[in-house]
């Protein structure tokens, strides 16, 4: 079982996150451009991967980043919803996805005691931090070429075309690229004054378990707090997807290795936030407790990779890892 570390303080953690991220990268899998277009096809009708070259294969490190696409692209009932944003589900599904990249880590770094390290950017807001240097996450400003993540390679990006709308692209492997604090939505990093008001949250989640959860007195609820959608967006986990902008925009975003940092930081505050409130739930799938399909409780949540857990199993992280800390807002 892993701890989880601060990525800026635990030296070797870090290293060897990033050399595993650059080994998945490089796992290629046999799966090629014109499979997972079959595939997508199959799943949903419209949906399609296009692509110079159909026999291009994907790497493991790919197959994380179609995953989170496809299930970004299962719309639930509720506005912003799908089966693992703008709702409930947000913070279990993302617990599972990161579970699973983690014991992939593991394997590939033949360490089994790994932990994901987390980048707890409330307090570690420059736009000049050493976290961007080139031998820890590269710079956070233009393609990333040189240091410990230079040799990782984007091969799956989300696109956009009026005539087909939303579809994904398969080409020749290129290196991240991010644009750091260049988005006027989102011009700096979250406070500690944000990841407090998350722990003073009292609900988990509030009806309509959409990204519209909100409450006349302020409240947003954990989760639509913590996920950034209210009170004011782009909070939180949002604000960070955007302040880095480029390959952490869209919903192919799990391509840069700062997309896991982030979201492991997420769970830590959800972790933090149960430690405080209990392992508390929303909903619940019954009529008292409310009930979105998708987003409940004992609802199987979308795997790719792995077998599919649900909320109630991933509510407990003891059973899979812990964090060094959970003194998220000091
Ligand atoms: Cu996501």
């Amino acid at each position: 079982m892993g701890i989880r570390n601060d990525v800026q303080r635990a030296t070797t953690d870090r290293a060897d996150y990033t050399r595993g991220c650059v080994l998945l990268s490089q796992e290629l899998t046999g799966i090629t451009a014109r499979q997972a277009d079959t595939a997508l096809r199959r799943t949903v009708p419209g949906w399609q991967v296009r692509t110079d070259d159909p026999e291009r294969e994907l790497s493991r490190w790919d197959l994380y980043v179609l995953w989170h696409y496809v299930t970004m692209n299962m719309p639930t009932a509720g506005r912003g919803a799908n089966r693992a944003h703008g709702g409930p589900i947000f913070l279990p599904w993302h617990r599972m996805f990161l579970l699973r990249l983690e014991q992939d880590l593991q394997r590939v770094l033949n360490r089994p005691d790994f932990g994901l390290p987390y980048w707890d950017w409330a307090s570690d807001r420059a736009l000049g931090s050493t976290l961007w240097q080139s031998n820890r996450l590269g710079t956070n400003r233009g393609a990333v070429t040189t240091g410990a993540i230079g040799a990782l390679r984007v091969r799956v990006t989300q696109r956009f075309d009026v005539r087909i709308g939303r579809y994904l692209e398969v080409h020749a492997p290129r290196p991240i690229e991010r644009a750091a604090g260049t988005d006027p939505d989102a011009p700096t990093l979250p406070t500690k004054n944000d990841v407090a008001a998350c722990l003073g949250e009292t609900a988990y989640d509030l009806q309509p378990f959409d990204i519209d959860s909100s409450a006349p007195d302020g409240s947003a609820g954990l989760r639509n707090r913590l996920e950034g959608w209210r009170p004011v967006g782009p909070g939180l986990h949002n604000r960070v997807h955007v302040w880095i902008g480029g390959d952490m925009s869209p919903g192919t975003s799990p391509n840069d290795p700062v997309f896991y940092l982030n979201h492991c930081n997420a769970d830590r505050i959800w972790e933090a936030w149960m430690t405080m409130h209990g392992r508390r739930y929303v909903p619940d799938g019954t009529a008292n407790g409310g009930s979105v399909p998708g987003h409940n409780l004992d609802d199987p949540m979308v795997a790719l990779l792995g077998t599919s857990l649900t909320p109630a199993q991933v509510l407990d992280a003891a059973s899979f890892y812990s964090y060094d800390n959970l003194d998220v807002a000091a």
